[in-house]
């Protein structure tokens, strides 16, 4: 299995990954991660997604923010701030920035992105392979009224309230996706796409040359909505769906991806309960409908989600 997932809700996602894998003592899973999200602050390279993956896999995540790691102090980056030095409005936790400057360090000695996530995966039991999307830098700047930006500030200082008028990677079409992923993707029994911001989280991925036309080739592509009843299940996707005249509908984000049959990817779409009178919609795009129970309450739940895309023939 192959999976295309954001941070904070790619990372519940895996867990789900994980949990069903293992009831079904199936083999083995690679994420590969968006590293749109990425940026340099204060002298060290910051991963939010492939953290936010990484930290719950391994059990160390802060749950209640949806970032960083659980437990967490903030000494360094109240020096910093005294220091003048980063953004105000961006905190580095110091268990937090010991990965980065771990990561910061190998990649200076002149290891890939793709190397470095192997080494920060090897500290504890994951149970699903890692991998980046690609091992270029192509982070995800903003157009708006009042300028560029880049996606984290506009996204943490802005809080996606600037109206976004596009959503750029410079450089992504020069990228190559990192070593492994198509050659997942291909021997992948099916790919799903986690119920993560389809714009910014599973778009940037799509972007990488190559990735999509290996999705589209896939044995099997199976979406999971992150929209329920009209709302985005966390963070500000719809803003960044609206920005790309998307609406924040179950179906309108299945038509969005697009169905196999017709040149997009989806051979399935698994939808909220609270969105069924959708289906007849989505299985109209030529995407078959799969209504589950889609609130990631716990990773039972997540599992099970996971199961229902699964079962999508
Ligand atoms: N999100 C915030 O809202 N405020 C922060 O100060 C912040 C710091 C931060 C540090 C490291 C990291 O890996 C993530 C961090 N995030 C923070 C989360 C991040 O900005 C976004 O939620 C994701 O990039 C969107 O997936």
């Amino acid at each position: 299995m192959v999976v295309l997932a954001g941070g904070v809700g790619g990372a519940k996602f895996t867990l789900g990954v994980r949990a069903a894998l293992s009831r079904l003592g199936a083999p083995e899973a690679t994420v590969v991660v968006n590293t749109g999200d990425d940026l340099w602050l204060s002298g060290v390279r910051v991963q939010p997604d492939i953290d936010s993956v990484l930290y719950a896999l391994a059990g160390q995540n802060d749950t209640g923010r949806g970032w960083g790691r659980a437990g967490d102090t903030e000494r360094v980056n109240a020096e910093l701030q005294a220091w003048d030095a980063g953004w105000p409005w961006f905190t580095l936790g110091d268990l937090d920035l010991g990965t980065h400057l771990a990561r910061t360090g190998w990649l200076r000695e002149g290891l890939t992105v793709t190397q470095v996530v192997a080494r920060l995966s090897r500290r504890w039991p994951l149970g699903v392979r890692m991998l980046p999307m690609t091992d270029s830098e192509v982070d995800t700047h903003v157009v708006t009224a009042d300028g560029r930006m880049h996606f984290q500030e506009w996204w943490t200082r802005h809080r996606a309230k600037l109206t976004p008028l596009a959503f750029e990677n410079p450089g992504i079409a020069r990228a190559a996706p990192a070593p492994g992923v198509l050659e997942a993707i291909a021997g992948a029994d099916v790919v799903l796409l986690a119920p993560s911001n389809p714009v910014v989280s599973i778009g940037p991925i799509l972007a990488v040359p190559g990735v999509r036309d290996a999705v589209r080739a896939a044995t099997r592509v199976v979406g999971v909505a992150g929209v329920i009843s009209g709302a985005v299940v966390r963070g500000m996707a719809d803003v960044c769906l609206t920005a790309i005249g998307v609406q924040t509908r179950s179906d309108a984000v299945a038509a969005h991806y697009g169905a196999r049959s017709a040149g997009g990817l989806l051979d399935a779409w698994v939808m909220a309960e609270e969105d069924a009178d959708l289906a007849p919609a989505v299985a109209a795009l030529g995407i078959r409908p799969v209504v589950a129970a889609l609130w990631m309450t716990d990773v039972a739940a997540s599992a099970d989600i996971v199961d229902a895309a699964l079962s999508a023939d």
